[in-house]
């Protein structure tokens, strides 16, 4: 028998992943829990959505404002039964020495200290009522290394080993956890790594058949429909038209 979330929340759900994942679930008249850093993204979001919806403003990079924010939440709304770790991104793909050392923190702020914060705040409910799952948005550079990844990958092998050991402590609570490694997406990610640059982002995605985001909210809405005794670890997702490249040997002259 499939299981139906009712309340869940989505960070980072303006972006191209969130706005799909919204969808999702609001065809199957789930609560939702909008969240993201622009009030009006979030609320034109949240009227387009055709199902409940609470708007949820707070940069996770910020603290005080992301446990002021999560502590707001109506009663209504307080039940979350799925979570979906998907705030955070990428910036730059310059070599690691020749990287900004503010993009590093901001990535780490982002993918790692933002994540761990809400999961910290979310998941002692979860606990308690012995029901919910906590989906984080990997990637498959928590696995596969890349030239220029550096911390983007550093945090994303954060990400999934996180997802493993809280899975162990859960132990008892009913709750799932699952970390899902999307490779390469169309969305405005690349956009945002290169800072704007739409001819580089383009060419990432040029002359081939990447992922798309409703390709990812459909894995992800399967992991979290499975049945309640199911729990998907660790999910990685790629094109059919993306692979492996190998290892690389410098050779001397
Ligand atoms: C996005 C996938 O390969 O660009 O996380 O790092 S990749």
């Amino acid at each position: 028998m499939t299981y139906h979330p009712s309340t869940v929340l989505i960070t980072g759900a303006t972006g191209d992943f969130g706005k799909a994942f919204c969808k999702r679930y609001a065809e199957i008249g789930c609560k939702i829990i909008v969240h993201g850093r622009n009030k009006d993204k979030v609320e034109a979001l949240c009227a387009e959505l055709e199902t409940e919806t609470y708007p949820l403003v707070f940069d996770v990079t910020d603290k005080q404002a992301s446990l002021q924010a999560l502590s707001s939440v109506p009663s209504k709304y307080q039940n979350i039964d799925l979570l979906i770790n998907n705030a955070g991104g990428a910036l730059g793909l310059d070599k690691a020495q020749d990287a900004l050392l503010e993009d590093w923190e901001n990535m780490i702020s982002m993918n790692v200290t933002g994540l761990v914060r809400v999961t910290n705040v979310i998941l002692k409910g979860m606990a308690n009522r012995r029901k919910g799952h906590i989906i984080n948005i990997g990637s498959i550079s928590g696995n596969w290394p890349y030239p220029g990844g550096h911390v983007y990958c550093a945090t994303k092998a954060f990400v999934k080993q996180f997802s493993l050991a809280i899975r162990a402590d859960l132990q008892g609570t009913n709750v799932r956890v699952s970390n899902i490694e999307p490779g390469m997406v169309e969305t405005k990610f690349s956009y945002e790594r290169f800072k704007g640059d739409k001819d580089r982002a383009d060419a990432v995605y040029a002359n081939t058949t990447p992922l798309t985001a409703e390709d990812i909210a459909e894995t992800v809405f399967w992991t979290s429909t499975l049945p309640q005794h199911v729990n998907i670890n660790t999910l990685e997702v790629m094109p059919t038209k993306q692979t492996f490249a190998g290892l690389v040997t410098e050779r001397d002259d």
